[in-house]
């Protein structure tokens, strides 16, 4: 009966999936952890952290605070391989420092698996320009750690200061993002997206290129005539929470695509909202939706 009960159980529930995300805490800003936490946990995904830093917002404000937990990574790292914990996927942003990108290196080695992910997303530049206290050697580390990764996601400025490219601005043609592709596989990831992208009649969305099948990809929503932060981070922790419920990668990108026009839509529409993040929270109903949860 145990057996039957058992075996039962074993088809109707499936395991929950784990994810590690390693960014900092901007305890108000709406990015980061306090972006990946909640979408990957609606999403059904058990999410544990690595916190790089704790900052009072993150940096497009002034004065914010900056606390630095390095030191706490290494033995974080620690534990968990003696705890023997398995990742189903390791989702990278904000790091700050080149020390940090050489322990998540580290991480990558020691919780990598056969059949896990890597997802890097670079977040490091915006406008063509790097954020607050990077710099192009910081630029070229990231560069290094892109090499470990299934997946990275870049936006164009970030795919520039990895290359060490000229900017061409976020309106760059069809053929230059496909050659900045073909450039960002080189670094060694498998697949490769370029985020953010806006062509002519309205479009906003990502074109990536798959190093196995050589194949390009990409999909559109409507733009709308605003500019946001935090939609990089909201469009990272979508795709590896879609990934984590069994989409394919394409889907998956998709789903965030359309998850993170949603939530500009949202904030586009609401007279009250904030100027530092967009409102995400609101469309979490659409996305579980759109999941089919
Ligand atoms: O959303 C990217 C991000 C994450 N973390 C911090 C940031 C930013 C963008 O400015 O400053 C601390």
């Amino acid at each position: 009966m145990r057996i039957f009960f058992n075996l039962f159980l074993s088809r109707t529930t499936k395991h929950m999936k784990r994810v590690m995300s390693i960014q900092d805490i901007s305890c108000l800003g709406k990015c980061s952890l306090t972006t990946a936490l909640p979408i990957i946990s609606a999403m059904g995904v058990e999410t544990a952290i690595v916190p790089t830093a704790v900052l009072s917002t993150h940096t497009q404000f002034n004065d914010f605070t900056f606390r630095d937990l390095t030191d706490d990574m290494i033995p974080i790292r620690e534990h968990w391989k003696r705890e023997g914990f398995i990742f189903d996927a390791i989702y990278t942003g904000y790091l700050g420092s080149e020390k940090q990108i050489e322990i998540v290196s580290d991480y990558f080695d020691t919780f990598k698996k056969e059949n896990n992910y890597i997802i890097v997303d670079p977040a490091m530049a915006d406008n063509g320009k790097l954020y607050t206290g990077f710099t192009p050697d910081f630029a070229r580390s990231m560069a290094k750690l892109c090499q470990k990764a299934d997946i990275i996601l870049p936006n164009i400025s970030e795919a520039c200061f990895l290359l060490g490219r000229e900017y061409p601005g976020e309106e760059a043609n069809i053929r230059q993002v496909k050659e900045l592709l073909l450039a960002l596989a080189q670094l060694g990831a498998k697949k490769v997206v370029i985020t953010g992208v806006t062509f002519e009649n309205n479009k906003f969305g990502f074109v990536g290129y798959d190093t196995e099948s050589k194949e390009f990809f990409d999909y559109y929503t409507e733009k709308i005539d605003t500019t946001s932060h935090g939609t990089g981070d909201v469009f990272a922790s979508t795709f590896t929470g879609a990934l984590m419920n069994d989409f394919t990668v394409y889907e998956s990108l998709k789903i965030a695509a359309d998850y993170t026009c949603a939530s500009i839509r949202n904030t586009y529409n609401d007279p009250d909202a904030v100027n530092y993040g967009v409102n995400f929270e609101s469309e979490i109903p659409y996305l579980l939706k759109r999941i089919g949860k």
